[in-house]
């Protein structure tokens, strides 16, 4: 079975890894998003695509979610003894490697779904893994900060103001003239199923599908379209979607987050069994919908969720 999942960092790669084992023969084809990447100490950085391809590939640090297992921070530390940072973001001395790789084949002119490509050559995934797009999209927050109004980089906001203040808008910058990576539509137009895991519906998922052309090929597909709640009883399960939820005026519970994506583009919903009560509400806006557990403890309970998710797709196609 062909199987497109649109993943961000920790919730996609997680469900990629239970996915992996529900469906050991499944041929899939990751479409990551790309608005988190920022440039630092002259390198490339892209967290989402490194955090589905380090977990996938057994590099990751478990704990954290994020990063490479193992990690040593010498880099940073004579960086910041010669006064260079930013400091509020921990790239280890293993990760540097990756970004150092990455922006020495982009600057010798590869795109970076080749680059990825190549990454990939060595953490051997089990999926393919492909940025929805080559074109540079950042994410950039609107905020108020001593009563100014300003924008900064997604991870700013995210990684160094903790989204302690309120976003006022989220903006994928670049996205509206960026295209589809190569083989991001036609995996797409290929697929037998479609699934959102439990990523940010705002800066994960939402600015995969704000790239043009990707939402409309997945609403064309014609295949089952099945997504699984990140908000479990009106809270994220980890992070802070809550805040860039309200920024698009979406309330955080798995009932709006399924009504925001809309019936007009998901056909199955599963929220976590607390939100049992959420179904209902769905349902009526014309979206499948199942209440089964849905906590990533460990890669089994991962895999009983991808099941879920697949069986819906059954019952819905
Ligand atoms: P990020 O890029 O690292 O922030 O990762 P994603 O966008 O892929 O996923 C972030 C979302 O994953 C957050 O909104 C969390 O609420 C959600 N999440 C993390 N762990 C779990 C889990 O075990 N179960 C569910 N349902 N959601 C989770
Ligand atoms: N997240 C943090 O909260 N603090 C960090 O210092 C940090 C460093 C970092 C380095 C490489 C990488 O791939 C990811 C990293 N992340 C860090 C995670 C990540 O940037 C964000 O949590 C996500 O992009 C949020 O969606
Ligand atoms: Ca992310």
């Amino acid at each position: 079975m062909r199987m497109v999942v649109l993943a961000g960092g920790i919730g996609g790669a997680r469900f990629l890894r239970g996915l992996k084992r529900a469906a050991p023969d499944a041929d899939i084809t990751v479409i990551g998003n790309t608005g988190d990447d920022i440039h630092l100490f002259g390198l490339k950085v892209c967290p989402d695509l490194d955090t589905v391809m380090y977990t996938l590939g057994g590099g990751i640090n478990e704990e954290q979610g994020w990063g490479r297992a193992d990690e040593t921070f010498t880099v940073k530390s004579e960086l910041a003894a010669y006064g260079v940072g930013p400091e509020w973001f921990g790239l280890g001395d293993r990760d540097f490697a990756t970004h150092i790789v990455r922006t020495q084949m982009i600057a010798a002119g590869y795109p970076l779904s080749a680059v990825t490509e190549a990454l990939c050559d060595r953490w051997r995934p089990g999926v393919r893994l492909l940025p929805m797009s080559d074109d540079r999209v950042e994410t950039h927050v609107a905020v108020e900060i001593d009563g100014e109004r300003r924008a900064v980089h997604f991870q700013e906001y995210w990684v160094r103001l903790r989204a302690s203040v309120d976003a006022h808008a989220v903006v994928p910058v670049g996205a509206e003239q960026a295209k589809p990576a190569p083989g991001v539509l036609e995996a797409i137009a290929e697929a037998d199923v479609v699934l959102f895991p439990p990523s940010n519906p705002v800066v994960s998922i939402g600015t995969i599908l704000a790239v043009p052309g990707i939402r409309e090929a997945i609403a064309e597909a014609g295949v089952p379209v099945v997504g699984l709640s990140p908000i479990v009883g009106n809270a994220p399960v980890r992070g802070m979607a809550d805040k860039v939820l309200a920024a698009v005026g979406v309330e955080a519970t798995a009932a709006a987050v399924a009504r925001h994506y809309g019936s007009g583009l998901l056909d199955g919903w599963l929220v976590d069994t607390v939100d049992a009560d959420a179904v209902a509400e769905v349902e009526a806006a014309g979206i499948r919908c199942r209440a089964v557990p849905l906590m990533m403890t460990d890669v089994d309970a991962a895999a009983a969720m991808a099941r879920e998710a697949l069986a819906l797709a059954e019952e819905v196609r």
